[in-house]
């Protein structure tokens, strides 16, 4: 049979034009932006691939539910709601709603690590890693070793490796384990999936030594899909299905809904234990809002509520994770380093392997992110050592094994088109990767620098060969 085509399961009702703008415009731009794509303004990019975090397309169905927010201090309809559906979907018994994800992780962290506790997880995420830090914890990697090698083909690259957690939990001092944190396609790795084979017998093992498991849930609703898609046995169920299961061996969650549960903001916390359920809706009202809220708007819960029916339903996942398939074959079809396999929210770009010229510490991944601005007004986000930041007791930069660009896929968003736009434009810079010169810090904020960073290109060196035409970004002597 002839190969047949898949389709987004959704038509276009309403659009935001795109402005296009000259190279001139786009050099100036960055260079405003101290080569940060951060520091751009939205105004000056044409694709917009800096993040999936409340970058989707709400359906008309959460636009009509925005219509019905009950804006009451306390006590919204719309918290009932949301509420119901947290419990249908996820299965944690009791919800607080946060501003976003962070907010979440932030109750969490201070609610569960004392000063000098280890906090284990499968690859650090920035946010999640600043907070735990913030309430004096130790982040502890314990994701596999295949997670950090960018060409390894194995399907759950997100996995906790057995053995480390073991080793982990049984020479930390006693009690010093707060918990572990278990993130689904887990974003530093390249989105890569957890198998529910791993969450089962990571659960086990925790349960056993009394460590308590908190899911990343932000894009557990995806992670599910990839155990339908490549897990044994696991074809015939729903994501939803799956999806229960995978909270059902957990603790609680933390959750960014503005990734899976398609809102432009929101998150929160779910969990079992009714004492920490207590005391996070208090915690919650001092930094967020009254606990019936969070830090939201009651029509931002009802948006949240109908987000999550529509985010499990099998079209939609199948269109989403596709589509970011589609970007990730054509850029590997023209023989471009990206993550192995292709994950589901984005296409990580093999930066160290695309600029081989630029050492580590010039930050390869933070000038391609720039040079592919200034190619085509497409923003993308830095995910290497700048995003990895300093290490806590030495202040020196940590090097992680990945130095990534990611082009992260907004849901019901962009077109086949714009994938198309995106790929020539990667493959036109990687084919002229010799001009892209490398980085340095002009500025550094303490917390989570990667947002607000600003550079400089290096110096071209005395020893450059001076027939090479050395294109960087922006010429040095318009550098400020
Ligand atoms: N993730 C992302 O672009 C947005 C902020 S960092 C650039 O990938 C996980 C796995 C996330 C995440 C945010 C958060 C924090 C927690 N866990 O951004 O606070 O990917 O809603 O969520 C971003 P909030």
């Amino acid at each position: 049979m002839n190969k047949r085509s898949w389709a987004e399961p959704f038509k276009i009702k309403m659009v935001e034009p795109l402005r296009m703008t000259t190279r001139e415009e786009r050099e100036r731009a960055i260079l405003d932006a101290g080569f940060n794509t951060f520091l751009l303004r939205s105004r000056d990019v044409y694709i917009d691939l800096l993040t999936d975090s409340g970058t989707s397309a709400m359906s008309d169905r959460q636009w009509a539910g925005m219509m019905m927010g009950d804006e009451a201090y306390a006590g919204s309809e719309n918290y009932y709601h949301l509420e119901e559906v947290v419990q249908r979907y996820y299965g944690y018994k009791y919800l607080i709603p946060t501003h976003q994800g962070r907010g979440a992780e932030h109750l969490l962290s201070t609610l569960c690590i004392k000063p000098g506790d280890l906090v284990l997880g499968n690859m650090y995420f920035t946010t999640t890693k600043a907070h735990q830090e913030l309430a004096g914890g130790r982040f502890v990697d314990v994701i596999c070793d295949e997670a950090h090698d960018p060409n390894d083909p194995s399907p759950f690259k997100g996995n906790v490796d057995p053995s480390k957690l073991e080793r982990a939990i049984d020479t930390a001092p006693p009690g010093r384990v707060a918990y572990l944190c278990l993130q689904m396609n887990v974003n530093m790795a390249g989105g890569q999936p957890v198998s529910l084979d791993n969450v089962r017998q990571v659960s086990d093992i925790c349960r056993v030594r009394g460590v308590r498991v908190f899911l990343d849930a932000t894009r557990a609703v995806e992670n599910a899909y990839f155990i339908k898609l490549r897990e044994p046995g696991q074809a015939h169920r729903s994501i939803s299905e799956i999806l229960l299961e995978l909270c059902s061996l957990t603790d609680g969650c933390t959750n960014s809904a503005k990734k899976d549960c398609l809102v432009n903001i929101g998150g929160f916390l779910a969990v079992n234990d009714p004492d920490l359920a207590e005391q996070a809706r208090n915690l919650v009202v001092v930094y967020e809002g009254l606990h019936t809220y969070g830090g939201l708007a009651g029509r931002d819960m009802e948006a949240m509520a109908i987000g999550i029916e529509e985010s499990v339903q099998l079209d939609h996942v199948r269109a989403r994770v596709g589509q970011v398939e589609y970007l990730g074959q054509k850029l590997i079809d023209a023989g471009i380093p990206i993550v192995r396999p292709i994950g589901g929210h984005g296409v990580f770009l093999d930066a160290a392997r695309i600029l081989p010229h630029i050492a580590r510490e010039e930050f390869p991944a933070q000038a391609l992110t720039a040079a592919l601005y200034v190619d085509s007004g497409i923003r993308s986000m830095e995910r290497g050592a700048v995003s990895a930041g300093r290490d806590p007791d030495t202040n020196e930069n940590v090097f992680p094994s990945l130095e990534l660009v990611r082009l992260t896929i907004p849901r019901r968003v962009y077109t086949q088109a714009h994938m198309d736009v995106t790929a020539e434009s990667v493959i036109e810079v990687a084919s002229r990767a010799k001009e892209v010169q490398g980085m340095r810090f002009v500025s550094e904020p303490k917390y989570l620098r990667f947002f607000q960073s600003r550079f400089e290109p290096m110096p071209a060196r005395a020893s450059a060969d001076a027939s090479t035409r050395r294109i960087r970004a922006i010429p040095s002597d318009a550098v400020r």
